[in-house]
């Protein structure tokens, strides 16, 4: 039998479904039930609203806006409405316990997969192209990201366990590529399951930058504190060092010295704080000082872009930095296959056209950029997804992270936060204007 475009949709929706399922499992399976119902931290749900909420939301989509169904628990949607009850509200919920919300979630799933075996994909409300069913993977994917956020943040003995990463870091790489000004293609008009916060394409022209080869290391991030960085307030944007005095802050989240080193917790675990890996759980304040301290600024989100999408010969923009193919294991970390980076320079096949490495995975980079819609947005499917958090309160973020499933990260792919938060898997890289210097190293 030969595969049509529509097989190829099929397996391609089922695949992405399957994947954050599998993961989903791994997550709320690695802990005691007590431990789903429990408030780790007031930053985070309780992992089994986040399971209950996952189901909740592909029954709301694909059940019954896409097939038409009757709903299965109306009583229970205002529980799971992330904009009825803040993070820390949600443990006093009535929420479903483990046992149910697993087979409420598991319910829900067998009668996806029954839908997605006879939609049409194509006509129907949001079906075009399996829309709705890669916005809900997608949308799994970026939970199984916060839930390992509350792992990461769970007290106790180490419940998940992964490999470390592949050692392919190549060393004496230059420290910094310059990209050529000129204009590039933002955003995507044809990327099937982009998001409404992605489109459409839309010319920027930009002026010449230089961009770090590599995100920032804890090594150098450990430089910028031995120089006093924190305390020094030539560095730090107002609000910045505000919050750094008021939580007496003096490292990233979860570095504690010990004697003349420091180390780090990680899923339960104390470990060295290695030097040659990008550092993680920055906020966007300490990211920005320590750009200034350096001489250098963070990018732009379209500086960041640029770099990661434009194809300087064919003057056209790619869907990621190696070019239109989904990520494998040899392009980017991730997926939480690893839970952690890998070393700065790593990944040599997921470099762009310039020599840029680790665009995509690892850490999550702060930009400059506040989350703005692109000229000509429109909101789809629903306002609340990224419509109302448009504005100066929160910074882009670009690339995704070593815990972002391959369907939920991409080169137009824009997430957002606000800049005093450091429990998210983030870190940045920087970059410096070229236009003054004639070029130079
Ligand atoms: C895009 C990561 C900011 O977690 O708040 C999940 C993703 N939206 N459910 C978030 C999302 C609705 C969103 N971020
Ligand atoms: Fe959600």
């Amino acid at each position: 039998m030969t595969d049509t475009p529509t097989d190829e949709l099929r397996r391609r929706a089922l695949d992405a479904l399957l994947e954050a399922r599998t993961r989903t499992a791994t997550l709320v399976d690695s802990v005691e039930d007590d431990e789903l119902t429990a408030q780790h931290s007031p930053l985070m749900s309780p992992l089994v609203w986040d399971l209950a909420h996952i189901g909740n939301q592909e029954e709301q989509w694909l059940l019954r806006r896409v097939g038409g169904g009757e709903a299965l628990r109306p009583e229970i949607d205002s529980v799971y409405d992330a904009f009825e009850h803040p993070r820390a509200a949600r443990p006093s919920l009535p929420l479903l316990p483990p046992a149910e919300a697993r087979v409420y979630a598991a319910d829900v799933r067998g009668r996806v997969l029954d839908l997605l075996e006879r939609s049409p994909l194509a006509g129907g409300p949001l079906t075009d192209a399996a829309f709705a069913f890669g916005m809900i993977a997608q949308h799994e994917q970026q939970h199984d990201e916060t839930m390992l956020i509350t792992h990461q943040l769970r007290r106790g003995p180490a419940a998940l366990t992964a490999p470390a990463p592949p050692r392919t870091h190549t060393p004496g790489l230059p420290d910094e590529v310059l990209v050529p000004a000129g204009p590039f293609t933002m955003g995507t008009s044809t990327e099937p399951w982009a998001l409404d916060n992605e489109r459409p394409a839309h010319r920027r022209d930009l002026a010449a930058y230089w961009l770090d080869t590599t995100p920032v290391t804890c090594g150098a991030y450990l430089d910028f504190m031995t120089d006093g960085g924190y305390g020094d307030p030539r560095w730090w944007a107002a609000e910045g060092f505000d919050q750094v005095r008021r939580h007496a802050i003096t490292a990233p989240l979860f570095w504690q010295r010990d004697g003349g080193r420091w180390l780090r917790r990680r899923f339960g675990v104390l470990e060295p704080v290695p030097g040659d890996e990008p550092v993680l759980h920055v906020s966007w304040y300490e990211a920005d000082a320590y750009a200034r301290w350096a001489g250098r600024r963070l990018p732009t989100e379209a500086e960041w872009e640029k770099a990661a999408r434009h194809d300087p010969t064919a003057d056209r923009s790619r869907r990621f930095p190696w070019g239109d193919a989904d990520p494998t294991p040899v392009h980017a970390n991730l997926g939480q296959r690893h839970l952690r980076p890998a070393a700065a320079g790593s990944y040599p096949d997921g470099a762009s056209p310039l020599g840029v490495r680790q665009l995509i995975g690892d850490v999550w980079e702060w930009t400059a950029s506040d989350f703005l819609p692109y000229p000509g947005f429109a909101a789809f499917p629903y306002r609340e997804y990224s419509e109302v958090f448009f504005g100066s309160d929160h910074k882009v973020l670009r690339g995704g992270s070593f815990a972002v499933g391959t369907v939920a990260c991409r080169g137009t792919f824009r997430n957002w936060d606000l800049p005093v938060r450091r429990q998210i898997f983030a870190g940045f890289r920087t970059a410096r204007d070229a236009d003054l210097d004639g070029g130079g190293g």
